[in-house]
């Protein structure tokens, strides 16, 4: 299974035929874990630290970033016999194809498609809450949306076993994880009987064997869920203050003053 050490030693060094590179974080690579998982794949789990031995390495992400031979330099990063590429989601549905586990006709593409996009979407919406510089202020009424946020998703299971009906495919493991964020965030949300298909569905998911034992072994990381850059779900501790060089990803990406950009108000 899975070899879970996280390192900082990485990468292109041994003869391991599938990797999966990214920071020590469940961020966008959990649901890519589980469907390795699921599929029973062996593969090397590369996750570069925030802190302690090796955090430099996350310091130095942004002048190393370019050496990996990636034509669209991010993490998490996927390599196989086949590719070596970037986009959690390219990823995704790459492994799946491989394994059957992306739809079989042209409506449940579709279908599996759009939920993945409306799940996208989801995720990245509570992203920018738990990077908000006033997240404090806002979480408690945020948490109160949570249930009419997951509504369209709620109605849309039904009692459906899984995205595409009775086959799993990989954007359960999508939904699922953008779900358990949400069920970190405000388990209380999940009472609410606006998600209970939701409630249902993430059961009939946690009760996957493969899934449930990775779930409960050493090898699955609840935390960090995300980089130190959040508010929220990279400590469990309370008077944890969110660090600020992560934004330097940001600043990579899109060239901002990041004191104005995320102090400003
Ligand atoms: N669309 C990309 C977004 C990747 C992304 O934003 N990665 C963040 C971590 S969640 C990052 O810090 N990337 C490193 C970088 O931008 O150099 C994906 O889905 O993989």
């Amino acid at each position: 299974m899975a070899a879970d050490t996280p390192t900082n030693t990485p990468i292109d060094s041994s003869p391991v035929i599938l990797e999966l590179v990214d920071f020590d974080m469940r961020g966008l690579s959990e649901p890519i874990r589980y469907l390795l998982q699921y599929l029973k794949l062996d593969f090397k789990d590369t996750r570069i630290r925030f802190k302690g031995a090796g955090a430099d390495f996350a310091e130095n992400w942004l002048e190393q970033k370019y050496n990996h031979s990636l034509d669209f330099p991010n993490l998490p990063f996927f390599s196989d016999e086949e590719v070596k590429i970037t986009d959690s989601l390219a990823i995704i549905r790459h492994i799946a194809r491989k394994h059957n586990l992306a739809g079989e006709t042209s409506k449940d593409i579709a279908t599996i498609e759009m939920v993945e996009g409306a799940v996208n979407d989801l995720r990245w919406g509570f992203f920018v809450l738990v990077s908000a510089p006033n997240y404090s202020s806002i979480v408690e009424d945020y948490k109160l949306t949570i249930p009419a946020r997951l509504g369209e998703l709620n109605n849309f299971i039904k009692s459906n076993q899984y995205v595409a009906g009775s086959k799993i495919t990989y954007v359960d493991f999508l939904v699922f994880e953008t779900l358990d964020w949400f069920r970190e965030l405000s388990p209380e949300s999940f009472e609410d009987s606006a998600v209970e298909n939701l409630k249902a569905y993430m059961s009939r998911i946690e009760a996957i064997a493969e899934i449930r034992d990775y779930r409960n072994s050493d090898e699955f990381k609840n935390r960090p869920l995300f980089s130190p850059v959040a508010h929220f779900g990279y400590s469990k501790d309370a008077s944890f203050t969110p660090i600020i060089f992560s934004y330097r990803n940001f600043v990579a990406k899109y060239p901002i003053d990041v004191d104005e950009y995320f102090y400003s108000n």
